[in-house]
């Protein structure tokens, strides 16, 4: 299988319809000149080209047609082997100034950038087809949408940009014939796949992106990473709003009360799997629905904050996935899904580890090799994705395509810790906890490459996403606390600590349902907690755990607070601030000493 191909010549009537705006045209003509594709090809967003364009990725041999029977509609992708996960260390912002950019990004200086870029660049289309791709990421009718085009000589990403963004049409129209108005240019060439020649590069204040030599999701669909967090944050610092690496969910009630959730956890900690919870049998009647799995947009109106999810579709890590862990996620891949880097069963299924039922006797690996259950390599790589519409979601919100956004209760941080970090707790104000997701942790994984399974300080699980100097991210969470009349209540959960003998504490899943529902009840007003140094804490039986298969010992180890372990994390916390080197606000270093006072008193 192959992540290059040769141009593809559509008949009349595809591909060719040209949007007006000269701005648009002009960049592109640019572009043009400088990679020299055989030709253009203007996506327009629709089935008939949709369709048009799967046949030939499939006759390209660029995708696996799957059986239709067992996958409607369905497609396997295999990236090249060195190309497999995000690349934080190619992965750059150009701002003006490396104090721009800050402590925690790559910096590279903007015009040299540029002339490294068009180096490598030029001629880098030939023989191949450029598409066009217009999009816009948020809902049509909302304040907070933008409109972005990417560039593109992968035929992948372009099927891979219409089911994870509104694509084609709707975004030549929104952004209409002024050659002034606000748009994102994305440009991204394959090369040669090269990861010598794998750069990922943003320009905050030209609102661009280049992005060179990698076919991965998470470094190519220009919409995602770069345009909705790294040049969004960006921009919502500028434009008073708020960019984030966040779920959003619906949570009602048996009575029919709703609330909505913002959570941050860094890649691959299981957002998905919370965005689209069932909660256990016990919570009859509670319903939990799915706004967005990955990324909030989320702007100030009275006083409360109000969140859009700017994508059209999920691009989930599959490892893992079943009928026991997520359901919903399972229907929502059943069909109509863009698989990539999964193993591909002899009848032309999809198989990965963790899927229900028994391991295929024989499959094809996510290299392209035979593979059997005694194989030493995994069948699916760890990172291994699907795309698929959000519309596939038996439980998405009815709200999802509100343009005013749904009102957001409570933010909720959190990522894998296996000790220091209890089940859940909440912050006693806006500003502590500012201070909770500015210090959050998390074991790695597999979603980026380099080591899986070391602590990382990843603020507010932007890390990798933050478009500009931390410090000055960490003041724009502050400064939008000031404008909240009534600001969220914000959380820190950890459905990842282990006990003693090295095991899970907390089956997690539908079960968090029962913390869900304790900082609902927060929410709500009840006084089910207790305060310690790190903030309030339920106590065993302020959780709702009937029904649960866990023994009290362990809940009561999931809510404790070890004090040498919480005297290595304030440690842990100071290491990190003096790590950014002076650019943390006071009032941070602030509620670092006042938790640290907390815990003498
Ligand atoms: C993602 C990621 O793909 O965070 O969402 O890596
Ligand atoms: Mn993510």
């Amino acid at each position: 299988m192959k992540d290059i191909a040769p141009a593809i010549s559509p008949p009349a009537g595809i591909g060719d319809t040209k949007p007006t705006n000269q701005a648009v045209l002009d960049w592109v003509h640019e572009v043009e000149l400088l990679t020299k594709p055989e030709n253009i090809f203007w996506c327009d967003g629709s089935e008939h080209e949709n369709n048009f364009l799967l046949e030939q990725a499939d006759r390209q041999n660029v995708l696996i047609k799957l059986n239709d029977q067992k996958v409607p509609r369905s497609y396997l992708h295999r990236s090249n082997p060195n190309d497999v996960a995000r690349v934080e260390q190619f992965t750059f912002i150009c701002a003006p100034t490396k104090e721009e950019a800050g402590p925690t990004n790559n910096w590279s200086e903007p015009a040299e950038t540029y002339s490294k870029l068009q180096n490598m660049l030029k001629s880098a289309m030939r023989g191949r087809t450029m598409f066009v791709i217009p999009y816009i990421m948020g809902p049509p009718d909302s304040p907070l949408t933008k409109v972005g085009f990417e560039i593109t000589d992968s035929i992948y990403v372009v099927l891979s940009m219409r089911i994870m963004t509104r694509m084609g049409a709707i975004a030549v129209k929104r952004l209409g014939n002024d050659a002034n108005a606000e748009w994102n240019r994305g440009v991204h060439s394959l090369l040669d796949v090269d990861p010598a020649r794998r750069f990922i590069c943003h320009f905050p204040q030209d609102n661009a992106i280049i992005s060179v030599g990698s076919g991965y999701g998470g470094n190519v669909l220009l919409s995602k990473k770069c345009l909705a967090l790294r040049i969004g944050s960006y921009l919502a610092r500028r434009q008073g709003w708020m960019a984030e690496h966040m779920l959003i969910l619906g949570v009602e009630s048996p009575q029919g009360r709703k609330h909505y959730v913002a959570a941050a956890f860094p890649s691959a900690c299981g957002k998905t799997n919370f965005a689209m919870l069932i909660p256990p049998k016990h919570f009859r009647g509670w319903k939990v629905t799915t706004v967005g799995d990955d990324i909030a947009w989320m702007q100030i109106r009275d006083g409360r904050l109000f969140a859009v999810n700017p994508e059209n579709g999920y691009f989930g890590v599959v490892p893992g996935t079943s009928y026991k862990s997520n359901p919903n996620a399972m229907k929502s891949i059943e069909h109509d899904t863009l698989y990539t880097n999964v193993a591909l069963t002899d009848d032309g299924d999809v198989w990965w580890e963790g899927k229900d039922g028994a391991p295929p006797g024989h499959a094809i690996d996510w290299r392209g090799n035979d593979w059997t259950p005694d194989s030493k390599e995994k069948a699916a790589h760890p990172n291994s994705r699907f795309a698929t519409p959000m519309r596939n979601n038996p439980v998405l919100d009815a709200d999802v395509e509100k343009g005013d956004g749904v009102p957001i209760s409570a933010i909720i941080f959190g990522g894998r810790r296996s000790d220091t970090m209890p089940l859940v707790f909440q912050a006693l104000d806006w500003e502590h906890g500012v201070y909770i997701g500015a210090t959050m942790a998390s074991e790695t994984t597999a979603a980026a490459t380099g080591a899986v399974g070391q602590v990382r300080r990843d603020p507010m699980a932007m890390l990798p996403f933050c478009g500009y100097n931390i410090g000055d991210y960490f003041r724009h969470w502050l400064k939008v606390g000031k404008r909240l009349t009534s600001p969220p209540l914000i959380f820190n959960v950890n459905w990842f600590r282990k006990g003693e003998d090295g095991k899970f504490l907390w089956p997690g899943f539908g079960d968090n349902m029962r913390v869900l529902k304790w900082m609902i009840d927060r929410c709500e007003g009840s006084d089910a907690a207790v305060e310690s140094p790190i903030g309030w804490l339920p106590r065993p039986d302020d959780l709702d755990l009937a029904g649960l298969d866990v023994p009290h010992k362990s809940v009561v180890e999931l809510l404790g607070i070890d004090h040498e372990q919480w005297q290595r994390e304030l440690a842990g916390h100071q290491r990190f601030f003096d790590s950014l080197g002076g650019v943390v606000p006071d009032e941070l270093l602030q509620e670092r000493q006042n938790l640290e006072a907390r815990f003498k008193s």
